[in-house]
């Protein structure tokens, strides 16, 4: 049987049991092939001899190889396996698809290590290709994707022809090793057994700092709650799972729906979703506890209802307050996302900020502080054309984005960055409840964190944002972390 390679690169952020979650984007892509194609999947998070494992796979009878990435750390990792399949296959066709080369399908294409882009979600456009391939047909009338052409590029159709999640069918699991996925995943503070489910694509919303609004041009589709529950229940028995995470981008879209879902699991499984702090106005938050919904990842953003404004966040602070309020009548574990560093953003709005962390941290026991982030210009968000406009000079290749993160930003309207740095290093630590659980950190490593986290408290307390030496130790190893070689000695980059 003709098969096809799938790559999962390297992201850069990979920490196991943490963020090495199952590859998705590939296994969809896969599941409208598997049956009349044999799929190969490499993971490079999960392979340290991925290279030996494209190579092995490598027959006459395959027909491409396709590379998933979104922007920033994980095209570098993308381009090491395009080259590395250019060696030993120099004629095979080098596809590539995911959230950057459908930002950025022009560019994309321009680069040697990539010979076809495909736009938007890949299920039908990556089938049509790989049908043409096997066919021996032209598949340069293929719609929704670019090639070089000449002296350019052809970009063909728009990449918004959407997937309607409700008609696909169930994921190949059988294509990865799962339990490279499942075991030992921090989640609630321990270690449990979980897997992630996706149960809609798209955001309704208009977020300025988000390219998904581009990339689903605000169109949301959603499996109906009996698919959902189906295909969760059938996971966690195949699986013998303790929780499902739910990575909807916005699981309360349709809250009428989310509650059905949870009445339908009952607290058969524990689960976590990702959502809005103004949906946890309209739903009935202790019923939902019942019904095993034990943490949820929310995007506050900014203490500033002129940022929230700007952002197009359509929530309040005074609404943050009242939902942090009504999480903390509950045992549900809140993690809180804010973002700094906005064009136009004045120190006094930054501070406001500062304020509504401690304050939400302090009112309720259950409130998490995931990071505070510097706003990075993803392609394709509106606030990108601002950024812009106050002086950023965006990468010109692939190659440029696959430096891009947000520990190496040029962000010229940000006067002083160190202020950023300060914020963003320490509010890993500021809750002081993130080594609450068993999360394995070792005594005196525990006592010396908790340390730092009151002297972190107090410094914010005081808005003494300057910063310390042990703060900049501190930002030193993430931004180790962050590009990803402290990871890949495993993975011989
Ligand atoms: C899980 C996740 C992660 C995980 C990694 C994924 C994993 N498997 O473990 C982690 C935590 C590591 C992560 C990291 C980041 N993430 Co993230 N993440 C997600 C999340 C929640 C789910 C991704 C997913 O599984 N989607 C489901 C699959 C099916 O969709 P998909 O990936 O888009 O794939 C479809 C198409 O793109 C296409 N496709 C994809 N690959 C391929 C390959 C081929 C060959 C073809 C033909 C087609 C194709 O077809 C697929 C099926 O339709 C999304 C939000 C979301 N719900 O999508 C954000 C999202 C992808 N992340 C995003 C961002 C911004 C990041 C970070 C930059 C942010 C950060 N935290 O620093 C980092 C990047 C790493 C870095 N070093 O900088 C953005 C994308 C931005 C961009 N321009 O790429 C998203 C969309 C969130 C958002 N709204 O901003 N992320």
């Amino acid at each position: 049987m003709a098969n096809v390679i799938l790559v999962y690169p390297v992201t850069g952020l990979d920490v196991r049991g943490v963020t090495v979650w199952l590859p998705l984007s590939v296994l969809t892509v896969a599941s409208t092939l598997t049956g009349d194609y044999e799929v190969v999947i490499v993971d490079q998070r999960t392979d340290p001899d991925w290279r030996e494992s494209i190579s092995r796979h490598l027959t006459r009878d395959t027909l491409c190889v396709g590379i998933s990435s979104m922007t920033g750390t994980q095209i570098r990792y993308g381009l090491k396996a395009a080259e590395w399949t250019r060696r030993i296959a120099p004629d095979l066709p080098i596809v590539w698809g995911g959230n950057h080369p459908t930002l950025l399908p022009e560019q994309t294409a321009r680069h040697p290590l990539v010979d076809i882009v495909v736009m938007g979600e890949g299920e039908a456009t990556f089938r049509s290709l790989v049908n043409a391939f096997k066919a021996g047909r032209d598949w340069k009338t293929t719609a929704n994707i670019a090639f070089k052409k000449g002296e350019g590029v052809a970009v063909q159709g728009s990449g918004y022809d959407f997937v309607d999640p409700g008609a696909m069918p169930e994921l190949p699991y059988e294509l990865i090793d799962v339990e490279n996925y499942v075991s030992g995943n921090l989640l609630f503070g321990h270690k449990v057994r979980s897997l992630p489910f996706i149960t809609s694509s798209g955001c309704p919303y208009a977020c300025t700092f988000c390219c998904q609004p581009v990339l689903s041009n605000r169109r949301w589709r959603r499996m109906d709650p009996d698919m959902v529950v189906e295909r969760t229940f059938a996971l966690k028995e195949r699986y013998d799972l303790d929780a499902i995470e739910f990575h909807d981008e916005e699981f309360f879209v349709d809250r009428l729906r989310g509650a059905r879902i949870a009445e339908r699991i009952g607290g058969a499984f524990d689960w976590y979703a990702q959502t809005r702090m103004d949906d946890l106005l309209e739903v009935d938050l202790a019923k939902l506890e019942r019904c095993g919904m034990r943490s949820l990842q929310l995007g506050l953003e900014s203490g500033s209802n002129r940022v929230l404004d700007l952002v197009k966040k359509q929530e309040t602070v005074e609404q943050y307050r009242a939902a942090n309020t009504a999480l903390a009548r509950t045992g549900i574990q809140a993690t809180y996302n804010f973002m700094m560093g906005f064009p136009t953003e004045t120190e006094e709005e930054l501070k406001a900020t500062v304020r509504l962390v401690l304050e939400l941290t302090a009112s309720n026991p259950n409130a998490y502080v995931a990071g505070f982030y510097v706003f990075v210009p993803y392609p394709g968000s509106a606030l990108y054309d601002l950024a812009l406009a106050n002086g950023f000079r965006p990468p010109e290749s692939l190659s440029g984005w696959s430096q891009f993160n947000r520990h190496n930003i040029a962000a010229p309207w940000i006067e002083d960055k160190t202020h950023m740095e300060f914020l963003m290093v320490t509010s890993k630590l500021i809750d002081g409840r993130r080594l609450r659980g068993g999360l394995g950190v070792p005594w005196p490593a525990k006592e010396v964190l908790g340390l730092l986290s009151r002297r972190y408290r107090s410094r914010w307390e005081a808005h003494a944002l300057a910063m310390t030496w042990d703060a900049k130790l501190l930002s030193m190893f993430t931004r180790r972390f962050l590009s990803g070689e402290s990871f890949l000695s495993s993975t011989r980059p």
